[in-house]
């Protein structure tokens, strides 16, 4: 018998075949039963008589609970009233196993109850949803940067120095001597643009950041390009093709997730190219009117993003940061050193940033004096000095955050189910 995935079930319309899956929801009525059976693609009705199925296997039927495993034969049979349009008129099934009482029930759950069980939490439609906006999120982002040049090359997890400020550093032994999970794989990219021109890495980074907001991960994902000889402007311009690229994709492919979610589909419509871009100093004048106090210098946090956010339809730059909130590796405004040539990127609807980049310092002797005002040690950095030794140019890059870009894009309340298994500052189970 062929085994059909419900997703393509209507491929065997008046066919028998065998659905592999587990019980969705059970409904008796006298001598027929109304299976609901879901199979990791979609939700199918299999209904099942006395008559066709026999005496002994209809109770065994009749007993299943929620989540317990079956493989069920039958035919397919089109039925505009169905769900999914289809259902299975059922011949025979196979129990594999009848499962203990299913701890989630259609009944509100509270957020700690169902990160509890998290583990089977992922079962649930809405967490399918957004699980396949991310799988769809990630092979856009791929095919946009494979398509245009781009090499992966991927960058270590095990590193020997910080990229984002040692505060935020998990430690880690490693034999001997000490290691620290990768924060960032940026000094890593700046090494393979210089070899290959323009990069990009995708993989998991980490950070120790004693932060538990609804944008916050210890363990998150990252896809970060870098360009040889581009310019703070030019990184700007791709971060922007590639967020209109993106969400285009989505919009395409995901519009049944991103109803059930409902997911207002009209600002992620508005994501069109160009961006506005604002100064920092002109950020800083906006969060006054709206009443925030920020002093100049200060870098901005998530309220500050979010009444920022307020005022744009669609994501924009903040660009041009005072030096001293940002990382060691900027490179500072010719016209104005006490800037650095880096910009953010908030996305709109109160979301904030989703992706951090700008122009890398290029010049060694500048490098040697942010070295030491961070306190970084120059020896784990010798190889990282190598690059401006040996053929240096200007080069820029980006972050882009992929848990926060999929809670924006299906607008959600917090990162954590965005990600499987979320690694937050209280949560490392399952
Ligand atoms: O710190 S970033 O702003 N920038 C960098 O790490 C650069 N070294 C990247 C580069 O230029 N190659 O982080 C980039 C993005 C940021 O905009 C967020 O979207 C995301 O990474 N990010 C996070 N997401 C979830 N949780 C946490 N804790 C987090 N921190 C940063």
């Amino acid at each position: 018998m062929p085994v059909a995935y419900i997703d393509r079930i209507a491929e065997h319309d008046g066919k028998d075949v065998t659905v592999r899956g587990w019980v969705y929801n059970l409904r008796a009525g006298g001598k027929i039963l109304f299976l609901l059976i879901r199979d990791g693609t979609g939700v199918i009705q299999a209904v099942a008589s006395k008559a066709d199925v026999g005496e002994a296997r209809f109770q065994e039927l009749s007993a299943l609970t929620q989540e317990s495993s079956l493989t069920a034969t039958g035919t397919v049979r089109k039925d505009p009233r169905a769900p999914g349009g289809f259902e299975l008129s059922l011949r025979d099934a196979c129990v594999h196993q009848v499962a203990d009482a299913y701890p989630i029930t259609p009944k509100e759950h509270g957020v700690a109850f169902l990160m509890e069980h998290r583990h089977l939490w992922l079962r649930s439609s809405r967490q399918h949803a957004i699980l396949r906006v991310r799988a769809t999120l990630v092979r856009a982002l791929r095919d946009f940067f494979d398509s245009r040049g781009f090499v992966l090359v991927d960058a270590p997890i095990f590193t020997p120095a910080a990229c984002e400020g040692t505060t935020t550093l998990f430690e880690t032994a490693y034999f001997d001597d000490k290691a620290y999970l990768t924060q960032s794989g940026q000094l890593y990219n700046e090494a393979t643009a210089m070899a290959f021109g323009k990069v990009y890495c995708f993989g998991p980074t980490f950070r120790a950041e004693r932060s538990k907001t609804r944008r916050h991960l210890t363990e998150f994902w990252m896809l970060e390009p870098e360009v040889a000889y581009a310019t703070l402007e030019e990184i700007m311009e791709l971060e922007e093709e590639m967020l209109e690229s993106v969400v285009g994709r989505v919009l395409e492919e995901r519009l049944p997730e991103l109803e059930h979610l409902e997911r207002p589909l009209e600002p992620l419509r508005s994501v069109r190219r160009p961006f506005p871009r604002i100064r920092y100093d002109e950020a800083i004048a906006i969060l006054r009117t709206k009443g925030a106090s920020v002093a100049w210098g200060d870098d901005f946090g998530g309220d500050e993003e979010t009444l920022l956010a307020e005022g744009f339809d669609r994501p924009f730059f903040v660009h041009r940061y005072p030096v001293q909130c940002k990382a060691f590796y900027m490179q500072p405004d010719p016209e104005d050193p006490r800037l650095a040539l880096g910009a953010d990127c908030l996305a709109p609807e109160g979301y904030g940033e989703i992706i951090g980049g700008g122009q890398r310092i290029h010049d060694l002797a500048l490098l040697d004096r942010r070295l030491e005002e961070h306190g970084l040690p120059r020896e784990a950095f010798e190889w990282y000095r190598d690059l401006r030794r040996y053929g240096t140019v200007p080069h820029s890059g980006f972050g882009l955050g992929l848990e926060r870009l999929v809670s924006w894009v299906c607008r959600l309340p917090h990162v954590r189910e965005t990600v499987p298994f979320p690694r937050m500052l209280y949560r490392i189970y399952p």
